[in-house]
């Protein structure tokens, strides 16, 4: 199969490295020049559970896409807020065949890309796995994880399911999703609390736990969401959820781990996906008539200390 990975960065890298190893024919796609030339010179760098690999794969710069050249699945891995432009870039590539498969965190991603393809060719999924970068051209691969996806589209159930063959080929743990918005509702409310909260704060996420408000603070921040969600017909087991985070506390499973956000802002300058995550569920409930206000403060908060740091 012909697959771009559009957005290539920590977790793109994993998903290329891992469907190319399994025989598929991949692109990498991305903006990050530093990344694009120390993977051209180099090849991609990979600590892959414990074995340092490099792999030859290709990979070009989204400006420069080969409008001649298409793929029957593009898999989007941008951070959000580079999504729109991603798309404008590579719509070139994008014809009638063209699967698309978004894979971020965040709420409301199809929004963008239905700006760009069809619907009956847009999948929506959901992933536990982790990755992170070094440097240019080089990732950090560690641990399992999982993918869950459904089409968006009516009556595309077979094709989501083969999306999902192709990728759990490649050992990538796939399974085809009933109910994938309640799927990315669940992992948005683990990013809803951990993400933000742990970048204020400056803390991973066992150090979180271990505060007196935590559990308070996640769960108004979980009641948000649920509300949110429940307007829109997707109901939230908001115990099973707080359960979830509280297993993230764990210092012996994932707990000593600083989310992405926090490595985003504060380690690399970064902006973040707040306004995709809390910033996306104050939206949504300006929009139905429902207050929203730890979602809003900790999204002002999240600007101010974007601003203070200068975080491009
Ligand atoms: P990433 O930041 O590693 O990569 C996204 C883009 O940013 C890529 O184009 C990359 O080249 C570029 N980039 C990365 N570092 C840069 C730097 N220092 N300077 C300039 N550009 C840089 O993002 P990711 O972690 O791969 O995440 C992609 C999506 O997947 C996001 O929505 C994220 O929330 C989600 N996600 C991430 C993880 C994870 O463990 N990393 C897990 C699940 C979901
Ligand atoms: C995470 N972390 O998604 C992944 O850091 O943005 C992140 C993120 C899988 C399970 C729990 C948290």
């Amino acid at each position: 199969m012909k697959i771009a990975i559009a957005g290539s960065g920590a977790m793109g890298s994993r998903f290329g490295l891992m469907l190319q190893k399994s025989g598929e024919d991949v692109l990498l796609i991305d903006g990050w020049q530093a990344h694009i030339e120390a993977i051209l010179s180099n090849g991609l760098k990979a600590n892959f559970n414990g074995e340092e690999v490099s792999v030859n794969i290709p990979i070009v710069h989204q400006e420069e896409v080969h409008l001649d050249k298409k793929y029957d699945l593009i898999i989007l891995f941008t951070k959000a807020m580079q999504l729109d432009k991603m798309m404008t870039d590579i719509k070139g590539i994008i014809d009638e065949n063209t699967q698309v498969l978004c894979l971020l965190n965040g709420i409301g991603h199809e929004d963008t890309i239905e700006k760009y393809v069809p619907l009956e060719n847009i999948y929506l999924g959901n992933t536990m796995w982790t990755a992170g970068l070094e440097g240019p051209g080089v990732a950090k691969l560690f641990g399992n994880g999982s993918i869950e996806l459904q089409n968006l589209g009516v009556g595309q159930e077979e094709n989501a399911k083969k999306i999902a063959e192709v990728l759990s080929n490649a050992g990538l743990n796939a399974s085809f999703s009933e109910n994938i918005r309640l799927s990315i509702y669940n992992k948005a409310c683990v990013n809803g609390t951990m993400n933000g909260l742990c970048t204020l704060l400056d803390v991973n996420m066992a150090t979180l736990g271990n505060t007196r408000t935590a559990l308070y603070m996640c769960r108004s921040i979980v009641n948000e969401f649920a509300a949110v969600a429940k307007f829109e017909g997707v109901a939230l087991d908001i115990p099973a959820i707080m359960e979830k985070i509280k297993s993230c506390f764990d210092p012996l499973t994932i707990g000593l781990h600083f989310p992405s956000m926090h490595q985003d802002l504060m380690r690399n300058n970064r902006l973040t996906e707040i306004d995709f995550i809390n910033g996306a569920i104050s939206r949504k409930g300006r929009k139905y008539g429902i207050v929203t206000p730890y979602c809003d403060f900790l999204t002002e908060l999240v600007h101010a200390k974007e601003d203070i740091l200068k975080a491009e």
